[in-house]
């Protein structure tokens, strides 16, 4: 048996914690999830319906994805590679991801629901991040040097989205360093691989793994 991930393809979070999956090459039964009509089986596990979500054999539940990205580099020792200071790093861009950039991100997405100011005021607000990013990649390859870290693999599917929502302006936007860090990871077969489409899971389907 091989733990359960509940996830959705699109969902910035549960790409990230595909991605490490896939990069680990750890494998898990997948489980797409449509959002609108969450499956009871996913329900069933309590506590939060978002995804992704993973649940072991032994019945130990990962209800966030960086519980399952922690889970995931707990199994290869060598993924645990990081000193200090760069776990420091990769918290603080964590939280800045998570915690500040989303909420402007999701208001510039869905700026019809947030009547209260402009999308383009809100694209404004979430460009404090992109200029961090810029700032930062402008002198390094990846957030945190020349090689891709767990740091970009938790920051760009949400870049990713804020690019997504308008492609055109993003793409000649003066974040150029961002353009071609987020471009050079998306365009990556290790990225296609995370990407896959699978149909929405359904009780009684049989098993699919991923990677
Ligand atoms: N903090 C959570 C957030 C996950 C999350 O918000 N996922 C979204 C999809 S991108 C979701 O499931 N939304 C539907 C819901 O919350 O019911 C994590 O890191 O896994």
């Amino acid at each position: 048996m091989f733990p359960i991930l509940y996830s959705f393809r699109r969902c910035p979070y549960a790409i990230r914690a595909r991605y490490t999956l896939s990069l680990l090459n750890i494998k898990v039964e997948i489980r797409e999830v449509v959002l609108r009509n969450k499956p009871e089986a996913l329900l069933a596990l309590g506590g939060r319906s978002s995804v992704p979500q993973m649940i072991c054999e032994q019945g130990t539940h990962y209800p966030e994805s960086m519980d399952i990205i922690r889970w995931a580099m707990s199994k290869k020792q060598n993924a645990n590679i990081y000193s200090e200071q760069q776990e420091n790093e990769i918290a603080a861009w964590l939280f800045q991801t998570d915690h500040r950039f989303k909420v402007w991100l999701d208001k510039y997405k869905y700026a019809d629901r947030h009547p209260a100011y402009s999308q383009a005021y809100y694209r404004s607000q979430a460009e404090r991040f992109l200029r961090r990013l810029e700032s930062k990649l402008s002198k390094q390859a990846f957030l945190l040097g020349d090689e891709m870290s767990m740091a970009d693999v938790l920051v760009f599917p949400f870049i990713r989205q804020f690019r997504g929502v308008d492609n055109a302006w993003f793409d000649q936007s003066q974040y150029l360093n961002v353009r071609s860090w987020l471009k050079q990871i998306i365009e990556d077969e290790a990225f296609e691989k995370v990407m896959i489409k699978l149909p929405p899971w359904q009780e009684g389907d049989e098993p699919r793994y991923f990677p």
